[in-house]
């Protein structure tokens, strides 16, 4: 008692001080932040509460025995109580699936049909999984609460021993070690016909590198050539801030991208990589995700299939877009780790291509030891807009120049 008394006092002295605190910041005009509890306030909550479940069962023995001394029966009965506690939970559990599935469940189908070739092998792996796997969630719950409560102890019973049967012992191995393998086997080959999958000469994918540091993406377009020139993390400068290789005569023409667009129907080809720590590239809508570490270079294939205007059509949501987000909690401003993504036809996607930034400015020029196009610097130079065709004209003239000269 003396104990609760102290932690009594204490709890009431501190919650007196966060009152004093509250009001004090009513008083002023100036807004101090709200009054955080700190870890020994929820200590001596948690203190409080075994201290208050351990006097409720002090009690409960005191009933016990005095009813023992006056020679009464036995007040209450621990086998019938634990019993109806574990058919509640039984109850209320699985409530509670039925709430996830019918709450939670609708999100997913927020997310829609996948909008990539293999997207929807991956929807489909990831019912047959939750259908099977929910069966038998059930099922053996079922079973396990349901039996604790009908054979609960009782006097009126004596207990069965029953210590082996190999029957069931088999069933219970061999059906689950069936289940399991057809699923992993599944799932092996899904991801297998995802990564590994023949390229086919006439339709060879579109290369885009990506680029994550915290808390941006840095999209890399390959430019005419097809092909992302080298980089390398030592060429790192105010100038260059991917450290691209403009030594490789891929890299002349890489072009810069403030968004991702791709054309439908094309196999694309992320090449990912990471300035600083892990991040996650993430594309919902396609079901594409992969980490992209520092100091090592993944890669992800796919096909869109659906365009931006299609699947807003089909939503019947004008404003909808494809969206890439970073997966891996990176540090404070992970939330805003976006880019937008929008799938196009063919031509809308050569339109656009012709009018993104190439990376190569003269000032990179100068410093790789490139000849600077005398015409066209100034313009070069203020970038941007309908003068970026031109600058990537340019660069391409250079790089043939090059060309010829090797
Ligand atoms: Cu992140």
């Amino acid at each position: 008692m003396a104990a609760l008394a102290v932690l009594f006092t204490v709890f009431t002295s501190a919650n007196a001080f966060a009152q004093e605190a509250a009001a004090a910041t009513t008083a002023k005009p100036v807004d101090m932040g709200p009054v955080h509890k700190n870890a020994i306030f929820y200590v001596l909550m948690f203190l409080l509460l075994c201290l208050f479940i351990a006097i409720v069962g002090k009690a409960l023995k005191v009933y016990e025995l005095t009813r023992e001394t006056q020679g009464k029966p036995e007040g209450i009965n621990w086998n019938t109580v634990n019993a109806v506690i574990f058919a509640l939970f039984l109850i209320v559990g699985l409530y509670g699936v039925y709430w996830e599935y019918s709450v939670h469940g609708k999100m997913i189908s927020h997310m829609h049909e996948a909008a990539s070739e293999h997207g929807q092998r991956i929807d489909e792996m990831f019912k047959l999984t939750l259908i099977i796997t929910t069966i038998v969630f059930i099922l053996t719950h079922i079973v396990l609460f349901a039996f604790a409560y009908f054979y609960r102890a009782s006097d009126q019973r004596k207990a069965y021993y029953y210590p082996h049967n190999n029957t069931i012992e088999k069933i219970w191995t061999i059906v689950p070690a069936l289940v399991l393998t057809l699923l992993v086997l599944k799932g092996f080959l899904t991801w297998r016909s995802i990564f590994y999958k023949v390229e086919d000469p006439k339709n060879r994918p579109i290369s885009i590198e990506v680029t994550s540091s915290q808390f941006l993406w840095d999209i890399r377009y390959a430019g005419p050539d097809a092909v992302v020139g080298k980089k390398n993390y030592k060429l790192i400068t105010a100038i260059n801030n991917l450290g691209i290789d403009f030594n490789d005569k891929n890299s002349l023409d890489d072009l810069m991208a403030e968004e991702i667009v791709l054309p439908v129907n094309k196999p694309v080809r992320f090449i990912l990589t990471s300035k600083d720590v892990i991040h996650s590239f993430y594309m919902p809508h396609f079901r594409v995700q992969l980490n992209t570490v520092p100091g090592m270079t993944s890669y992800f294939e796919f096909t869109p299939t659906i365009t931006t205007d299609e699947m807003r059509t089909k939503l019947n949501d004008p404003k909808f877009n494809y969206i890439l987000l970073c997966a891996k909690i990176c540090g404070a401003n992970h939330f805003n780790m976006q880019k937008n993504v929008r799938v196009v036809s063919e031509k809308e996607y050569q339109e656009w291509l012709t009018k993104q930034t190439p990376y190569l400015t003269n000032d990179l020029r100068k410093a790789f030891n490139l000849p600077v196009p005398v015409e066209a610097a100034p313009a070069a130079e203020q970038a941007p807009a309908d003068t970026a065709a031109t600058a990537a004209k340019v660069a391409l003239d250079v790089n043939n120049q090059l060309a010829l000269k090797k």
